[in-house]
């Protein structure tokens, strides 16, 4: 028996199903990127609001690539179980905000026609940080990727998440409807600012005279998103079924905390987001760098470290005192003297929450999970954190000590000598450089250092940068990571 809409009084009454009229319930949202981190995030919210208030705030979720997605929810009318595991246990919910998924290369153009309908009054992303097509030191668009030299060409068929808004906005433009308001919630630098910048860009080029338009009339909040999700296993998937009573093809996992901060700029109305945990401020800015540099940052070094000492998952990696003191003043030492406090925040508290939180071991968040994407990802976790140090002549031990991490995990081979399967866009160059180097940290990180997509052309020939990352890549192949974590704390 499957999880589905007439079947919702069968489950026990513990689990928490929608408390309204999902079958008149209209698409306000159109989501791009339907993946678990959306459906344990903006989803939840967007349901608690449905709840409370209603409205016509359902949610079409868009797949850019796989199918897998919708053929997992549409046989359960796009029902599926969020599992909340913290150190008390278990909690689970139906959500039912989701109310169709399309897979837009199997039909952009119904893709189009959700994006171009007047009730679509917000179009939402969570698309990765690789799938804004960028160039991740800059920020700007990079026009030489294939996805936006095909959109560029065939703009009637597009494929990228630029390529669908673009078009879309023309389309609403073309006939007299109001834009969408565009809301990132990927973990980019100023996410509106970013998305903003691309997407003008690419109207631009395909029209200077639309790039004014979606410049003058397209608003773009930024917002900090945060909730730990991490991939749903096969036994997850079986544990949920069995709590059910009834089968989850499509469930997702996740933790206790959740937060959402998000820039009150919406020309075209939204759900009252605010009444259910989220927060709505004039600047995200100091909120979104101490979420990315502590929460993202910290989260990398584990993944990096934790991953060539022999660690599955970040609570396996946190069990080890060594690293969990390395996180800890990793945070305190190299990141904080960075950060401005957000408005009503306490970072120590922030912190300590953070530590707890990579400890939970109900989440079982693999560290081979969160080091893919290392090259869209390193800048702005680290590398502008490095910047300010650098600027204020003040230490990096740490931080270097985790791009070299990044360097021996990307040579694709691990420190018993088993590959392991680097995912980025950006692996092959990556491998090509570190087999011309060899395994010599002299030759190697100078090396990768030259990838100016990642490091900009200030930091590449930086030595007070180049030094210390060659000192730690050094000590990693002479030790290990597990005794140059142990040796600096
Ligand atoms: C993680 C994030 O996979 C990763 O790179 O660092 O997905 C992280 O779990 C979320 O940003 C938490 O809000």
């Amino acid at each position: 028996m499957r999880l589905h809409p007439d079947r919702l009084a069968a489950l026990p009454a513990t689990v928490q199903t929608p408390g309204y009229d999902r079958r008149s319930l209209a698409t306000g949202i159109v989501h791009l990127g339907i993946g678990a981190f959306h459906r344990a995030h903006q989803a939840v919210y967007t349901e608690d609001v449905l709840n409370r208030d209603g409205g016509a705030w359902g949610i079409s979720g868009v797949s850019l690539r796989s199918p897998d997605t919708r053929d997992a929810l549409a046989p359960q009318g796009n029902l599926y179980t969020v599992a909340v595991r913290g150190a008390d246990g278990e909690r689970l919910r139906v959500i039912g905000s989701v109310i169709e998924t399309l897979v837009a290369p199997e039909n952009p153009s119904a893709v189009l026609a959700r994006l171009t309908a007047p009730g679509t009054r917000i179009v939402s992303l969570t698309v990765t940080e690789k799938g804004y097509c960028h160039d991740p030191a800059t920020g700007t668009l990079d026009e030489n990727h294939p996805d936006i030299r095909h959109d560029l060409a065939e703009p009637g068929n597009p494929r990228s998440a630029l390529g669908f808004m673009a078009e879309a906005l023309r389309l609403r433009r073309e006939a007299g409807l109001a834009p969408f308001t565009v809301i990132s919630c990927d973990n980019l630098p100023s996410n509106g600012e970013t998305v903003a910048r691309l997407l003008r860009r690419f109207a631009t080029l395909r029209d200077p005279a639309f790039g004014r338009w979606v410049e003058d009339t397209v608003a773009f909040p930024n917002s900090m998103v945060d909730r730990i999700v991490p991939a749903t296993t096969e036994a997850d998937r079986g544990a949920v079924t069995a709590a059910l009573g009834m089968e989850d093809a499509w469930p997702v996992m996740t933790e206790p905390f959740t937060q959402w901060v998000i820039e009150d700029r919406f020309t075209a109305g939204r759900p009252a987001w605010e009444t259910c945990g989220a927060e709505l401020v004039a600047d995200v800015h100091p909120y979104e760098l101490m979420k990315l540099r502590l929460l993202n940052g910290s989260h990398s070094c584990i993944a990096y470290l934790g991953y060539l000492a022999g660690y599955q998952t970040v609570s396996e990696t946190m069990a080890d005192p060594a690293f969990a003191a390395h996180v800890r003043r990793f945070m305190d030492e190299e990141v904080t003297p960075t950060l401005p406090v957000p408005p009503g925040a306490d970072l120590g508290r922030y912190k300590s929450s953070l530590i707890e939180r990579f400890h939970n071991p109900a989440l079982k968040h693999r560290t081979w999970q969160i080091a893919m994407d290392g090259t869209q990802k390193i800048p702005q976790r680290w590398l502008n954190t490095v910047r300010d140090r650098l600027a204020a002549g003040a230490p990096i031990d740490r931080l270097a000590l985790g791009v070299a991490a990044w360097m021996r995990y990307v040579t694709g081979t691990d420190e018993r000598g088993q590959p392991i399967d680097v995912r980025d866009p950006m692996a092959a160059q990556l491998r090509a450089i570190a087999d011309e180097a060899g395994p010599v940290a002299a030759r190697l990180a100078p090396a990768l250092l030259g990838v100016k997509a990642v490091f900009g052309d200030d930091l590449s020939t930086n030595p007070a940068f180049v030094l210390p990352v060659t000192m730690a890549l050094e000590r990693l192949y002479k030790d290990g990571a597990q005794r140059v974590v142990a040796a600096m704390v």
